[in-house]
């Protein structure tokens, strides 16, 4: 079943979001299978923004995504990588669609609440960079796969 790293960013845990946010993953129907509080390394940080190393913000993200606790999380369903990036809205909360995480509750670039990753690939690299294989659990919730 496919899965995806979703995190919750220091700002949406300092802003009081953190029931919010996963409500909405939650009552979209998909199911957790991870999650952990945790305020990250440098280089768990630098390794997880890896792609943006050579980028003018690459000092700034680090330095803020250290500088709280986030929630880390594992969300798994069908077709969740992409489902997830519609729930939480576009990397601007300025321009986010209302209606998404990003568009309901931010305006700031830099703080935009919530991390999600963007293919499946980068979900498997993210899940197994922020979580041990044992921290994962593999369920079923009792629903009839129709009522969603
Ligand atoms: P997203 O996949 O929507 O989280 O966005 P990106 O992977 O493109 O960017 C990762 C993070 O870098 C964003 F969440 C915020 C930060 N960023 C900036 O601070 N400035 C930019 O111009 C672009 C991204």
């Amino acid at each position: 079943m496919e899965r995806t790293f979703l995190a919750i960013k220091p700002d949406g845990v300092q802003r009081g979001l953190i029931g919010e946010i996963i409500r909405r993953f939650e009552t979209k129907g998909f199911t957790l299978v991870g999650l952990k509080f945790v305020k990250p390394s440098r280089e768990l940080a630098e390794q997880h923004y890896d792609v943006h190393k050579e980028r003018p913000f690459f000092g700034s993200l680090v330095e803020f995504i250290t500088s709280g606790p986030v929630v880390a999380m594992v969300w798994e369903g069908e077709g969740v990588v992409a489902a997830a990036r519609k729930v939480i809205g576009a990397t601007n909360p300025l321009t986010a669609e209302p209606g998404t995480i990003r568009g309901d509750f931010g305006i700031n670039i830099g703080r935009n609440l919530i991390h999600g990753s963007d293919a499946i690939e980068t979900a498997q690299r993210e899940i197994s960079l922020w979580f041990k294989e044992e921290e994962l659990v593999a369920w079923q919730p009792h629903l009839t796969p129709w009522l969603h």
